[in-house]
């Protein structure tokens, strides 16, 4: 998918993948998979259509060029770039500097085309991380790069994977695939990380991290009796509050459940002291799996009273025939 330029959290993509798992054998036949980049890219065209129609306010069929960076903004899924619309703009012979010009609808869309091409290109440079996430991820590599060289040395290197890997430095078996990693993602090696290589690490963390993510997820799901729809609600509530790494922290969990009930001083630390002993590193953050044990928990231990709230919010909910979750 993200070769395709889309970056949709882990669980988000899952609910796509098991609403077009047509045959639901868990695998996806290449026709499904097409169906699936189908729908994107027809989702994307909708959007363009609508936004197109909604700027065309003379109703001639042209939008202004004034507005196309209000369009690049709204469409652009990951900060747009003023120069990557330029150059769209150009092969598409306009110019953004025009204002007073517009143009039709299908230069319209070859604009977006050829926007969307650019987009995707620079993806892929960055080892298929959108903009955003390119900007997040620099200000992690400036942190680790103490010495400001624009390269994270050996030293540095084991602070990363320290905190981001951490299960790559408790077994041998883990040291050792971590170093075949990094001698694969130190492409010049020279023992040091530019920019590049570096992001090409948080690709190849982030796969064997969603990988690993799955299987977990499938263990606690079997070990808590989730049933397959139940799992479906909470992976909707998880993508809906998680950050753009996967992670949901306490407060996030207090702010989902405060449809149902308050949470007090009391229930925050039983709630903090979960997350702690379900987390692997005793972390204040979860991931998917470990959203499902605290879900789990909080609902076995009654913190916050949430069993009678809950019967409450439903019953009230069922008399007005509208359920608020
Ligand atoms: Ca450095
Ligand atoms: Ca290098």
């Amino acid at each position: 998918m993200r070769w395709f330029g889309f970056t949709k959290p882990l669980q988000q993509v899952q609910t796509m993948l098991d609403e077009i798992d047509l045959d639901a054998r868990g695998k996806l036949e290449i026709t499904e998979f097409l169906k699936l980049m189908q729908r994107q890219f027809s989702e994307l065209r909708g959007e363009q259509w609508n936004l197109f129609t909604m700027l065309d306010n003379k109703g001639n069929d042209h939008v202004m060029v004034s507005k196309i960076p209000f369009a690049v903004q709204k469409l652009s899924q990951y900060g747009a770039s003023i120069a990557k619309a330029e150059k769209a703009a150009n092969e598409n012979h306009f110019t953004l500097m025009d204002t007073k010009e517009s143009v039709s609808r299908s230069t319209f869309q070859a604009f977006f085309k050829s926007f969307r091409r650019l987009e995707i290109d620079e993806m892929r440079q960055h080892a298929c991380y959108n903009a955003s996430e390119v900007l997040a991820l620099r200000e992690c590599f400036n942190k680790f790069d103490k010495d400001r060289s624009g390269t994270v040395e050996k030293r540095e290197l084991a602070k990363i994977i320290a905190e981001y890997f951490p299960e790559a430095t408790k077994s041998k078996e883990g040291r050792a695939e971590m170093q075949l990693i990094l001698k694969d993602v130190d492409q010049d090696g020279n023992g040091a990380l530019d920019f590049l290589e570096f992001l090409v690490l948080m690709r190849r963390c982030d796969d064997i991290r969603d990988e690993s993510d799955i299987q977990l997820e499938e263990t606690v799901a079997v070990a808590l009796g989730i049933e397959a729809d139940e799992l479906e609600g909470y992976r909707s509530i998880f993508a809906a509050k998680a950050n753009w790494v996967g992670e949901l922290t306490p407060a996030d969990v207090q702010s989902i459940m405060s449809y149902i009930t308050e949470f007090s001083d009391e229930d925050v630390s039983a709630l903090n002291a979960i997350v702690r002993e379900v987390h692997p590193d005793h972390k204040l953050l979860m991931r998917f799996p470990q959203f499902l044990q605290v879900m789990k928990r909080l609902v076995d231990d009654n913190v916050g009273n949430i069993n009678q709230h809950c019967e409450r919010t439903l019953k009230r909910a069922s008399q007005r025939g509208s359920l608020l979750l």
